[in-house]
């Protein structure tokens, strides 16, 4: 018998079982993680900068590696495939479980391709991650780098941006100087680590701002960018709404830019010390808006950082 006569359901088996260790937060051995990002990797690569999405589906922010806030995610908006999910980026970083987290929303990948979109954040990049946790993560939960680098190299696959309904434009950071149109985007080459400066670097750093035109970014990376530049990319592309991450945000989503713009952040108590709710944002077959607020999940022996002083949010 050939492989391509085995049934459906045997085939995904091994990878069911994946998903439910991950889903107990039970991290793969290294050499599940390199067959699952194999792939992972030829699944990702088809895909476009500017990835189509079809409604309804429910639009996250940031994770960093919160992984039981990640579980009280789809208790609350539904179980993946039963639910369709975008997620824009930062999956890795801060958090204590950036491993399980990336790794349990790429084995969803695998299986539910047409049910999950998983976008790259700044954070999806091989520099950031060895300043804010995920590198030395995996270096604690395996021994040595492997996990990081195989992670890191499949970062460079992750669509940039994604378009719901042709309407509603998705990405981690914010617009760019450099673009006034999609298929300027669709254009790029985006396999490569994050450059520091320039149009895809932008998408993944950028920010709104109350002030009008471009700015630079207190953050040394993207620009800020003004209610008329949203209004004219927004004008340009026939977009209804532009829909990012990238932010903390109090109550888990802020409307910017008079309803052009939304930020969704989905981390609640950031840092486990921020006292931040988290939100996702269900658009329905009519492509209405609906937000659902949640707190973190009860803590489960994470360790106690509330003491420790903050230093700065990327
Ligand atoms: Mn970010």
């Amino acid at each position: 018998m050939s492989v391509n006569t085995v049934p459906a359901s045997a085939s995904h088996g091994n990878l069911d079982e994946q998903i439910s260790q991950l889903m107990q937060c039970k991290p793969l051995p290294e050499q599940e993680v390199r067959m699952l990002c194999e792939k992972a990797k030829e699944v990702l690569m088809e895909e476009s900068n500017v990835q189509p999405v079809k409604s309804p589906v429910t639009i996250c922010g940031d994770i960093h590696g919160q992984f039981h806030d990640l579980a009280e995610l789809f208790r609350i908006g539904g179980k993946c495939p039963d639910t369709n999910y975008l997620f824009m980026g930062d999956y890795v970083d801060r958090g204590y479980y950036s491993v399980e987290t990336v790794t349990l929303l790429v084995a969803l990948k695998v299986r539910y391709p047409q049910r999950i979109t998983i976008l790259r954040g700044n954070h999806e990049s091989r520099q950031i991650t060895q300043v804010y946790g995920f590198y030395d993560e995996c270096l604690r939960k395996y021994g040595n780098a492997n996990v990081w680098k195989i992670f890191t190299d499949l970062f460079d696959y992750f669509p940039l941006t994604a378009l719901v309904e042709s309407e509603i434009f998705c990405l981690h950071g914010g617009l760019s100087p450099s673009i006034e149109t999609l298929d300027s985007i669709r254009s790029f080459d985006r396999v490569q680590e994050v450059p520091h400066e320039g149009p895809m670097c932008d998408l993944l750093w950028s920010d709104p701002d109350d002030r009008c035109g471009w700015g630079i970014s207190p953050r040394g990376a993207g620009y800020t960018f003004g209610q008329d530049i949203s209004e004219q990319f927004n004008h340009t592309n026939n977009l209804r709404l532009i829909a990012r991450a990238h932010q903390l945000v109090m109550d888990g989503y802020n409307w910017g830019h008079e309803q052009k713009v939304v930020t969704i952040f989905s981390a609640p108590n950031y840092c486990y010390r921020c006292g931040n709710m988290a939100s996702i944002m269900e658009v329905d077959e009519c492509k209405g808006q609906t937000f659902i607020q949640f707190e973190p999940a009860p803590r489960r022996g994470e360790p106690d950082v509330t003491r420790r002083t903050p230093d700065y949010f990327l």
